[in-house]
């Protein structure tokens, strides 16, 4: 495959020395609007200065190259020389990893550091406070409330993981045995996972937005030793009582012949009061009355690199939630050495991800990533928008927020943001537009963004940029991270060079991968080798330019085939939104007589903007001008606000029933974050 070269990229700073990296203030989208190529997008290249670039762990291609270069050709010395930095009880055997991902050569099977002994709690708490940093914040936390706060240093943080480890031990949890966590964003989160952890307990955190249903489909299947909640959590102005949503979950489950021993859960005051809460006598315990009544010290189990750390539950297309498994060993050196790189962490930085505990993000960096390295991290309990739109940036500004991680989607208001260093994205493709949006508002075109393309299952980031390492291209999540090699393929499973698009795979394994999924390794085998034997297939359509530059285009089952062209909803939606009244777009396919596929795009609107017959003609040319006339929308439904899940996903699921008017088959709209989105669209639609 083609990488960029260091003399094309010479040749590239050499050209563009004329664009300083922090020119102006918002200036006007250039290059996607009206007319020009989608050439040109390839060679917009952005530049970080200078100074970020020298002072950055990675400072340049040729460096990068380097790095690369040994971490795929000796995959073993590179990542062991990463791993001997952190405490291992007892060193890994002879072997660093061994692995077969070719399901025609055996059950795929993927280890590393396999007989190391180990404890990533140990790594992330007592390691540092060994090295002299019992008493940074480890966490600080930021409640739903303004003036609602608190923090830990990693002294008092390694006390309450402790304590807790304590309890859950007392209760009969033992090492491999399987913890369910439902709790919203408090400290308690990161400290559960870090107790289980402690202890050699497998924690399984389930987003505390999901319903009772989901909830007790994963107990259901994992069978939890005990579950962690709390009462009830506030986000913005509403009240979720998670207990009794636990409850529902823990009856029905009992009543299925799985019985929770205990169901341990923490008073979350602000929210809601002792006395409101449903409690059942002799399975329900307070925290309060007996977390803090153990002791600040307990011994880790230390357990072999092998042994699993945590599952957690993700949606698949189709059927029952897919448990992926990770585990110990590989997992830690791949999620500190990430967020190290990608966020070009230092000790000074201060980092705020805005993902919650529930969904792999949050795993990796929130809790494990960050902790790993000795950083401070913020925690947010609330949600983005309240008092007001303003809230996140109080937010940065209050913490001096350096690093932070998030899905583009919030707005932007009065506050400085100057103590920002490097931007993060991730979830979902960031097209061009939004690119520039948060790289020029946000980041006062000063901050490199790291936009990462990764998956529950690869455990942390694949294909990244490194910054400071070389320019960015907005919307391009740039190159692979050390030690991956991303392949794209073709529908018949080969390997296509050099500049391309078609299906992302990854060819070898990488610490970070999941193993299997949880009691269903036959699964793990047909939904994610079968496809393309010899590779791990990711569900992702990329596209690779003449540079070696990545980009993704959404997932494969979002691709529209119109009269035999293929095209990625990305793409379209890309181009609507360059548009400079368009805020947001929404595309899928619908059934077409004549073109087999037809476009059906949803769209937000800048704020204020109001939607006209001249608007929709306007917008629809943007897409001929940048993709080409086959894929002009054929219609164009105007959405005051798009069907997206609490991690921000838009659920296209959703809406292709709106468009294919299938009302009767919407589905579950209960995992939205705001389900009346639904009805608004279904009346617009006939309006
Ligand atoms: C980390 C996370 C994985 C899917 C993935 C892809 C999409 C994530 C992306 C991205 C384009 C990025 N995705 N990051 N697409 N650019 N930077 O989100 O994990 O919830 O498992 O979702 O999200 O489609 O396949 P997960």
């Amino acid at each position: 495959r083609k990488n960029l070269s260091t003399t094309d990229h010479l040749r590239h700073v050499e050209s563009m020395s004329t664009l300083p990296s922090g020119a102006g203030k918002i200036p006007k989208l250039n290059a996607v609007i009206l007319g020009e190529s989608l050439a040109s997008e390839e060679d917009d290249l952005v530049f970080s200065s200078h100074d970020f670039s020298q002072k950055a762990h990675v400072p340049s291609p040729e460096k990068y190259l380097e790095m690369y270069k040994r971490s795929i050709e000796d995959p073993g010395g590179f990542w062991s020389d990463i791993a001997s930095e952190f405490y291992w009880k007892e060193k890994w055997g002879e072997q660093v990893y061994s692995e077969n991902l070719d399901v025609t050569k055996g059950n795929v099977k993927i280890e590393w550091f396999k007989g190391g002994i180990t404890n990533i709690c140990y790594n992330c708490l007592d390691k540092n406070i060994e090295s002299g940093n019992g008493d940074k914040v480890a966490l600080h936390w930021e409640g739903n409330e303004p003036d609602v706060d608190g923090s830990l240093t990693y002294t008092q943080l390694l006390e309450r993981v402790c304590q807790l480890a304590n309890f859950m031990k007392e209760n009969g949890v033992r090492k491999g045995d399987t913890v369910i966590i439902y709790l919203p964003m408090l400290m308690e989160l990161p400290i559960t996972m870090l107790a289980c952890a402690r202890i050699g307990a497998v924690h399984s955190v389930v987003f505390a937005g999901y319903s009772a249903e989901s909830l007790l489909q994963r107990i259901m299947d994992c069978k939890p030793k005990i579950v962690v909640t709390c009462n009830a959590v506030k986000r913005g102005k509403k009240v979720l009582n998670l207990k009794e949503i636990v409850d529902a979950a823990l009856s029905e489950s009992s009543q299925n012949g799985i019985s929770v021993g205990s169901c341990l859960t923490y008073e979350n005051e602000s929210a809601m009061k002792k006395e409101d809460t449903n409690w059942q006598n002799g399975r329900d315990i307070w925290w309060q009355d007996v977390v803090p009544k153990c002791s600040t010290m307990c011994d880790v189990a230390w357990v072999d690199a092998e042994d699993p750390l945590f599952l957690l539950y993700t949606s698949g297309s189709t059927g029952k939630p897919k448990g992926v498994v990770h585990t110990t060993g590989g997992y830690m050196i791949y999620t500190a050495t990430t967020f190290k790189y990608a966020f070009d962490y230092k000790e000074s930085d201060i980092y705020w991800c805005t993902a919650d505990c529930g969904w792999i993000t949050g795993h990796s960096y929130v809790t494990y990533g960050p902790l790993l390295n000795g950083a401070t991290v913020v925690l947010y309990e609330g949600v983005p928008n309240y008092p007001d739109s303003g809230r996140c940036w109080e937010i940065v500004d209050k913490y001096k927020v350096t690093l932070f991680y998030t899905a583009p989607t919030l707005y932007v208001t009065r506050y400085s943001r100057k103590s920002l260093r490097v931007l993060g994205s991730v979830g979902e493709p960031i097209n061009p537009s939004a690119w520039r949006w948060f790289f020029n508002v946000v980041g006062d075109s000063r901050c490199p963004i790291s936009d990462t393309w990764w998956q529950t299952e690869t455990g942390g980031f694949m294909i990244t940029p490194l910054p400071g390492a070389w320019p960015q291209k907005p919307g391009s999540a740039t190159y692979p991270f050390f030690g991956v090699r991303p392949v794209i393929v073709d529908e018949k499973g080969k390997e296509i060079e050099g500049e391309c698009s078609g299906y992302l795979c990854v060819k070898k394994s990488w610490p970070g991968a999941f193993r299997t999924l949880y009691k269903d390794h036959e699964r793990y085998e047909t939904t994610y080798f079968s496809a393309f034997p010899g590779y791990y297939f990711s569900g992702d359509g990329c596209s690779r330019d003449k540079h070696g530059y990545h980009w993704l285009t959404g997932r494969v089952d979002d691709v529209i085939n119109v009269s035999g062209h293929r095209i990625g909803t990305a793409e379209v939606e890309s181009a609507l939104v360059s548009h400079p009244q368009c805020a947001e777009a929404a595309v899928v396919g619908v059934e077409h007589e004549v073109k087999g596929q037809g476009i059906y795009a949803f769209v937000t609107l800048v704020d204020g903007v109001p939607y006209s017959e001249d608007l929709r003609e306007s917008l629809v040319l943007v897409v001929r001008n940048q993709i080409g006339a086959f894929a002009a929308p054929d219609r164009i439904h105007w959405a005051p606000s798009l069907p997206k899940t609490r991690s921000g996903k838009i659920m296209r699921r959703i809406l292709r029933k709106i468009a294919s008017r299938q009302l009767d088959e919407l589905g579950d709209i209960s995992t939205l974050a705001d389900p009346s989105v639904v009805h608004q669209l279904i009346t617009l639609a006939d309006s």
